[in-house]
């Protein structure tokens, strides 16, 4: 039953066949998304990535074989069809397909454990598990057609900029934002890590290149289950010498007008299936010093004691004052990794940032040490063993310009830009700690 394309191609895509084409013979090839059948009349509603077609079968006007063809369909089925298109004030988008041939190529294994139409809901898991059927649906489709241009318009705004991408191991020896998120793999004979960050080799990169970008994977063994953690995850690294903090800040917020304009015109059709209409932010963001929040949620009555991080209660407590995008910055030293610079006039506090929106940390970032001697200094004031860098500072004997950067978590940026509140939602085959598969 099942037949080969063979030598038939598709000749016009859904969004591409229009009452213009009237009277022209043309081959389209998708999935049966329902089949209706009205006494001598069947319609089929045919889907592919770009939306439906109405396929318009009469029983006296085809050959009898097509016909009883055509019955047997189900949904979800794979197929071709060649046929006129006719121009037809009844059929949705004004016009539809009279079929003269088709082949059936592939059936499916019923039931579905999905509703691929999206009207019969689902719990995210069920949806997870079925993850291809889900990403049929038109709200999950959206979200993925987003992230495609989102992508592409972060690399074209880096690369507008003046960065050059790179690509950094993702198997290494020693941790970069602490030991306790590490994936060990075993590597020939001794044990390896998989990276949580590029953060060592993309500063060292600095002394060469001075503006890199990275889009890559990073993984972190994150124990706990919350709706923004994941265990793999896309970041977007930026790392730029001769530059501050502020210098990287302002960069984030370009970045941010930048592609929530490019969606804007390029995602209309997807942001409207999500019922989102993206507000561009002004700029510059407002920025809350770290002690600015804690006597802002002091108010509200959470006392979060100097030097600590701030916990998902205090953020969520902070995103019913704050709801758009902001920074808070000058951090505790002693809560932010080892490369970040401590300030000249109180290296109690650093020159770290994060950027938030709401209750969402979007990205992290701030001015590195450049001077070895501190640097060895910082990562023992953290317990860290400064011999298992011995390859990350000695190129800081090599020419190590001041620099500063940021990482960026893509799916996060999405959940903001879709309005989704589980970043599971905005990752194709989401990993975490109770998930690895599909
Ligand atoms: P940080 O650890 O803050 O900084 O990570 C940067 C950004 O990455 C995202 N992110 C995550 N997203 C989902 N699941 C996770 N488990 C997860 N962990 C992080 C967040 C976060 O803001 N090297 C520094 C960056 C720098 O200073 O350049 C770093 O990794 O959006």
């Amino acid at each position: 039953m099942i037949e080969d394309l063979g030598d038939w191609r598709r000749t016009h895509l859904s969004s591409e066949i229009s009452p213009k084409l009237e009277g022209r013979e043309v081959v389209v090839c998708g999935w049966v998304q329902r089949i209706r059948q009205l006494g001598k009349l069947m319609f089929i509603v045919l889907r592919d990535r770009e939306g439906t077609l109405q396929v318009t079968v009469h029983r006296n006007k085809v050959k009898p074989t097509l016909f009883e063809k055509l019955k047997k369909l189900k949904n979800e089925y794979v197929i071709a069809v060649k046929g006129i298109v006719q121009a037809s004030k009844e059929a949705p988008k004004g016009v539809e397909i009279l079929p003269t041939e088709a082949k059936i190529l592939n059936i499916t294994n019923p039931p579905l454990p999905l509703d691929p139409t999206g009207k019969v809901p689902a719990d995210l898991d069920t949806r997870l598990d079925a993850r291809i059927i889900d990403l049929r649906r038109p709200k999950t489709f959206a979200i993925f057609k987003i992230r495609h241009v989102l992508l592409q318009s972060i690399r074209e705004f880096f690369v507008k900029n003046g960065f050059i991408e790179v690509n950094t191991p993702k198997i290494i020896a020693t941790a970069t934002e602490g030991g306790t998120e590490l994936f060990p793999v075993s590597y020939f004979d001794r044990v390896a890590y998989l990276a949580q960050s590029p953060q060592l080799y993309k500063e060292e990169l600095t002394a060469v290149f001075e503006k890199v970008f990275e889009i890559g994977p990073v993984f972190r063994a994150e124990e706990h289950r919350t709706t923004r953690h994941l265990a793999e995850l896309i970041m977007i690294d930026i790392e730029e010498a001769f530059a501050t903090a502020e210098d990287v800040m302002r960069t984030l917020e370009e970045l941010t007008i930048y592609v929530f304009q490019k969606l804007k015109t390029e995602c209309a059709v997807e942001l409207k299936t999500l019922e989102r209409t993206l507000e561009i932010p002004k700029t510059p963001f407002p920025r809350y010093t770290y002690d600015e929040i804690l006597k802002m949620l002091e108010k509200d009555g959470i006392v979060i004691p100097w030097g600590e991080d701030l916990p998902t209660p205090a953020l969520r407590k902070i995103g019913e004052h704050l709801k758009g995008p902001y920074f808070i910055t000058d951090w505790p030293t002693k809560s932010k990794p080892f490369y970040i610079k401590p300030r000249n006039d109180n290296p109690e506090v650093c020159e770290a940032f994060d950027f938030m929106w709401s209750w969402l940390e979007l990205a992290s970032g701030g001015t590195r040490i450049h001077n070895k001697e501190l640097l060895i200094e910082r990562l023992k004031n953290q317990g860290l063993n400064p011999e298992s860098f011995k390859y990350h500072l000695q190129t800081f004997d090599w020419g190590m310009p001041p620099h500063a950067g940021f990482g960026l978590g893509l799916a996060r940026l999405l959940m903001i830009i879709c309005g989704v509140n589980n970043i599971r939602e905005c990752v194709l085959f989401p990993r975490d700690i109770d998930r690895l598969t599909p």
